[in-house]
């Protein structure tokens, strides 16, 4: 059996592991309701049209657990992770996405969003669990997206929606001076840093 790897060939350049687990967002906790509460797939769908599924819909597809690391640009970075959600490669089975459609915004309540490239969208998973406990309310109860390999404001936490795309659009962070792709073990931390072909004018 491969041993883990020992956190620090696990840690990505500039990064280091605090003390605790800091919790970090954007504005206030949203408050779950189940009644009225959905998960919209949106854009370009290969049906052209959008799907919503509601809290008992979405909490009754398939899960699956990922051990993962995951690094905030700010330089923490909190190891061993153990998400259990739904696999992006469920929902991209349940609502394709137009052939063309290459990016993802992903949606979290009061408008805050990230984009991805359809790339890694598909290592994304939407967790609605962290170590065997249903997400806590600040960590992104009752769902937030997981996208393991990225830095972790593209990991939306109440997430609400999925947007495929055609042409890449900028999330919130990467309109307000972050890389638009976002690679840790590249320090894609700041837009000035993009090459040409890493994001949209
Ligand atoms: N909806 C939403 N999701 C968000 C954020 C936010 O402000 N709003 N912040 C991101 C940032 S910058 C980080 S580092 C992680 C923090 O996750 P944690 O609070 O579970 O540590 O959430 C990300 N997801
Ligand atoms: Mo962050």
């Amino acid at each position: 059996m491969p041993e883990t790897p020992r956190e620090e060939s696990r840690l990505p350049p500039g990064q280091y592991v605090p003390r605790g687990r800091p919790v970090i967002h954007y504005g206030r906790v949203p408050t779950f309701r189940p009644d009225t509460w959905t998960f919209s797939v949106f854009g370009a769908t290969a049906s052209g049209e959008e799907h919503r599924f509601t809290w008992p819909e979405f909490a009754a597809l398939k899960r699956v657990t990922l051990i993962a690391d995951f690094h905030c640009v700010t330089k923490f970075s909190l190891m061993g992770n153990e998400w259990r959600g739904v696999p992006a490669t469920a929902l991209l089975s349940a609502v394709p996405p137009a052939p063309e459609a290459r990016h993802v915004m992903l949606w979290g309540e009061y408008g805050y969003s990230a984009n991805i490239r359809m790339s890694d969208f598909e290592a994304a998973l939407f967790a609605t669990e962290l170590d065997e406990k249903p997400l806590a309310p600040e960590r992104g109860f009752p769902v937030r997206a997981v996208v393991p390999h990225l830095y972790a404001w593209k990991s939306v936490k109440w997430l609400r929606a999925v947007e495929y795309m055609v042409e890449d659009r900028r999330g919130f962070w990467e309109d307000r001076g972050y890389h638009n792709i976002g690679d840790p073990w590249r320090e894609q931390r700041y837009s000035y840093q993009e090459e040409p072909g890493d994001g949209p004018p």
